[in-house]
C-alpha cells in the first residue's frame, strides 16, 4: 500500500470512528501480540508449539488432562507479567468517547488474555472464555482463580473431580448470553471494527460477516457517509477484500491514529 493511500485510509477510518452513536469491535490474539502474547496460528504461533487437537479440544483434555493443563498454566504464567499494550488502550480511550457522547459501543473478544479489561475496557464480551477462570467437568462450581498457581492436577472443592480451564475448545458452543449480545451488536452498529484475527474460526469470524450483511456494510454503499466496516491486521485476511477500509499494520501503531 502507497504512505498516501494508506494515510488516505487511515483518516477515513478516524472520521467513521470519530462520528458513530454506534461502534462494535471484534479483536482477536494480534491486538496483544505487542503486549508479548503469541497468537495462535503462523510460525511462532502457539499451533507451532503445540499440536491444536492436543491442547484445545476436549478429546485432547479426555486423552492427557495433565498436557492440557501443562499448556495452559503456561500461558497463566506468561499472562501474569504482561501489560496492555497502545491497541488496547485505544480500545478503551474510543468506549469512553463513544459513550460520552450518549453512544452504545461492545467490544468482542476472542482473546481470553484479560488485557482489553486491564486496559480499561467495560463490558468485554469474551467469546472464548478467560484464562483466570477454571470450572469443574462433573458439577457447576466455576471460579476465577486469576493468576494463582494451580499445579498440574486441578480438581474440584466440592465433587473432587477434574477441573478446567473455563474457556472454549474446538467444537464447544460459545456461551449463548455473550454470542447474542455480540450478534447484535454487529447487526445494530454504525461502525465494526475488526482487530488483529485471522478471521478463521466460527462463530467469531461470523460476526464480520453479519456487520457486512446486517450492518454498517450492508449494501457497501458507503463511501463518504458514516457507517462502515473496518479491519485492523498486519496482513490481509479473508475478510480484508470485503470491508470498506483494510489498514495493514501494527495494530499497536494504527489504533492510536484511527482513534485519536
Ligand atoms: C496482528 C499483529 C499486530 C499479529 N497487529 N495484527 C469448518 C468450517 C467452518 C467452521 C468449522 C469447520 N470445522 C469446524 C468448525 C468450527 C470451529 C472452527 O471455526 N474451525 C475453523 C478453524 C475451521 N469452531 C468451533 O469449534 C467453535 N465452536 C463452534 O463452532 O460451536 C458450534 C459447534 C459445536 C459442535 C460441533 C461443531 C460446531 C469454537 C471455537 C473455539 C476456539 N478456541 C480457541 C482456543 C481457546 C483458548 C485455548 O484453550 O488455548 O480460541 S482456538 C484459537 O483461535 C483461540 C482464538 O480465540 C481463535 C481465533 O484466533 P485469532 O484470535 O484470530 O488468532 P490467530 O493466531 O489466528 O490470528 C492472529 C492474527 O493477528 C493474524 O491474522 C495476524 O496477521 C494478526 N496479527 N500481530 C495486528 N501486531
Ligand atoms: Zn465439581
Amino acid at each position: 500500500m502507497a504512505e498516501a493511500d494508506s494515510s488516505d485510509r487511515i483518516a477515513r477510518a478516524r472520521r467513521l470512528l470519530a462520528h458513530a452513536d454506534s461502534v462494535a469491535v471484534l479483536t482477536g490474539a494480534g491486538i496483544s501480540a505487542e503486549s508479548g502474547v503469541p497468537t495462535f496460528r503462523g510460525s511462532g504461533g502457539l499451533w507451532s508449539r503445540q499440536r491444536m487437537e492436543d491442547v484445545a479440544t476436549p478429546a485432547g483434555f479426555a486423552r492427557d488432562p495433565v498436557k492440557v493443563w501443562r499448556f495452559h498454566n503456561e500461558l497463566r504464567i506468561e499472562l501474569e507479567r504482561i501489560a496492555p499494550n497502545a491497541a488496547h488502550l485505544a480500545l478503551a480511550r474510543l468506549e469512553r468517547a463513544v459513550l460520552g457522547r450518549g453512544g452504545r459501543f461492545a467490544l468482542a473478544t476472542q482473546n481470553i488474555d484479560g488485557l482489553h479489561q486491564a486496559a480499561g475496557s467495560r463490558g468485554v464480551l469474551e467469546l472464548h472464555g478467560s484464562l483466570t477462570a477454571v470450572r469443574c467437568t462433573g458439577c457447576d462450581y466455576r471460579e476465577d482463580v486469576g493468576f494463582r498457581p494451580l499445579g498440574p492436577r486441578p480438581t474440584c472443592p466440592d465433587c473432587g473431580k477434574w477441573l478446567r480451564p473455563d474457556v472454549v475448545w474446538f467444537g464447544e458452543t460459545l456461551g449463548p448470553d455473550v454470542w447474542a449480545a455480540a450478534v447484535r451488536a454487529a447487526r445494530s452498529c454504525q461502525v465494526f471494527l475488526s482487530v488483529g484475527t485471522s478471521a478463521l474460526v466460527y462463530p467469531a469470524a461470523g460476526l464480520i460477516e453479519i456487520a457486512l450483511s446486517e450492518g454498517p456494510g450492508r449494501g457497501r454503499r458507503h463511501l463518504e457517509t458514516s457507517a462502515g466496516t473496518i479491519e485492523v491486521n498486519l496482513e490481509p485476511t479473508p475478510a480484508s477484500g470485503k470491508v470498506d477500509v483494510a489498514l495493514h499494520g501494527r495494530a499497536g501503531h494504527i489504533l492510536p491514529q484511527i482513534v485519536a
